[in-house]
């Protein structure tokens, strides 16, 4: 028998204490096209701030750093934060790692620091992973990180607050698989029961108090905390359907009708590729594709990349293959070429810290971004239909910015038609150099430098007549 209390009398204390409006939302599921009606404005004025952005700051951080990828001795090649899973861990067992998260050295200042100077304009951070552990003060469990661990602090409350004082948009994640409620087993037989595992089975009895509690979690952390984004996970298991997605999404609209939702709070994610289905109309805002890049660009379609920066989300002490900061800076760009956003994670330490290797590496993308961060915020999608050999493309109104990976030998950069006439061309490298421009049958050239001034990729900006 676990410990920790997310017990139905909590809930109820909670239901009673809450029967404010949004209560009345829950009664009313009826009105969920009502709750989420906005005219096409209201949806662009909505989503404007996250088109713009493009680059954001994925954080997973939870219990799971204790172990840090390590049980018992045995350590695996799978993710950090599904430790409970692969190493087979009942819920009391791994309970015993909430007495040992002590983030003494978490300095919400210094990791806000860290994304703005990486270029990052909004912070996405795990209120709750599969593990069931909530990572801020929620009245309806004692399983979180006041009352269950030695730091007795609201490490949301700071992060939040100083993302707003840093001027960065402050998001969350919420998981709806949870290994710890005790509405929910494991789903396979080889696993305990209460172990974690790929997908939770839920006792039918329990689902609607599941639901109402992760309602209350939601209401916590809209009206504390206030987020911009709420980033849903782990809606594959079998008894969430595409009906409970579309009320929850009413639901935390009803709460705060600015939120954006990403499309993993229904069923209309296709796997990794995080693009929904079109047969029908899937609750969310957006599209989530996973650890890759769309191949093309897609019209009119909101998505956002999540991309880990070695092979974990959650820490693991031993996970040392690192990306490089050229494919970092790359792979950005490559988003934002295709339309799309770019959310780049990082898996702090139980101790607070986020990795060396990380830091370094955002610093580096944030020295590109300094110097060439117009060609990346508020732009749209590459007006070239097919690939370029040399790199990718962003678009402004009036602009076009090519971002130049392999640099032309001769220094003569061959870019086909697309339809406008280049008035001016120049480096934003070196701004006050202009850079020859001349037609060609099949598009126009430009005279560039000998050698690239950033090897990474270079921008040459084009002011279109
Ligand atoms: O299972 C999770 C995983 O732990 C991680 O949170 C990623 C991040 O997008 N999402 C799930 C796998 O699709």
């Amino acid at each position: 028998m676990t410990v920790f209390r997310t017990a139905a009398s909590v809930l109820l204390g909670w239901l009673i204490a809450s029967s404010a409006p949004s209560f009345t939302g829950l009664r009313a599921t009826g009105d969920t096209a009502a709750a989420t009606a906005e005219t096409p404005a209201e949806r662009e004025q909505r989503m404007r701030w996250w088109r713009e952005a493009r680059f954001g700051m994925f954080i997973h951080w939870g219990l799971y750093a204790v172990p840090a990828g390590e049980y018992q001795g045995k350590r695996e090649k799978e993710i950090g934060e599904w430790i409970m899973s692969w190493a087979n861990i009942p819920r009391v067992e791994y309970e015993k790692f909430a007495p040992r998260f002590n983030p003494t050295a978490f300095d919400a200042t210094e990791w806000v620091r860290i994304a703005k100077a990486a270029g990052m304009k909004y912070i996405v951070i795990t209120s709750k992973h599969h593990d069931g552990f909530s990572m801020f003060d929620s009245a309806v469990t004692d399983y979180d990180v006041v009352d269950a661990t030695p730091y007795k602090k609201d490490v949301m409350k700071a992060l939040s607050a100083e993302a707003k004082r840093q001027g960065l948009k402050f998001c969350f994640y919420y998981s709806i698989m949870d290994w710890h409620h005790p509405s929910q087993t494991a789903d396979s037989a080889s696993k305990h029961p209460t172990a974690g595992d790929r997908k939770t089975k839920i006792d039918p009895a329990r689902k609607a108090e599941y639901v109402t509690y992760m309602k209350a979690q939601l209401q916590e952390l809209v009206t504390a905390y206030d987020p911009e984004v709420l980033w849903f996970d782990g809606e594959w298991v079998d008894w969430w359907t595409e009906s409970d997605g579309k009320e929850l999404y009413a639901y935390v609209r009803r709460l705060k009708p600015s939120l954006i939702v990403n499309n993993r709070v229904g069923k209309g994610r296709k796997g990794m590729d995080g693009l929904s289905k079109d047969d029908q109309q899937y609750a969310g805002d957006f599209g989530t594709p996973e650890q890759q890049i769309p191949a093309s660009g897609l019209k009119n379609v909101d998505w956002e990349t999540c991309m880990t920066m070695n092979d974990t989300w959650g820490f693991k002490s031993y996970d040392e293959n690192w990306k490089s900061s050229e494919t970092l800076v790359r792979q950005l760009v490559d988003a934002a070429s295709k339309g799309g956003n770019y959310l780049l994670n990082v898996g702090p330490t139980a101790e607070g810290r986020i990795p060396g290797p990380s830091v370094e590496r955002l610093a580096a993308v944030g020295r590109w971004m300094q110097v060439n961060g117009e060609a990346i915020y508020g732009t749209t999608a590459s007006p070239f239909a097919a690939p370029l050999a040399w790199g990718r493309a962003t678009s402004k109104p009036g602009m076009l910015y090519l971002h130049v990976f392999d640099w032309p030998a001769n220094g003569e950069l061959k870019v086909p038609a697309f339809g406008r006439t280049v008035k001016a061309a120049t480096l934003l490298a070196n701004r006050g150099a202009q850079v020859a421009v001349s037609t060609a049958p099949d598009g126009v050239r430009l005279a560039l430098p000998s050698s690239p001034p950033d090897p990474i990729a270079t921008v040459v900006a084009l002011q279109l007549q």
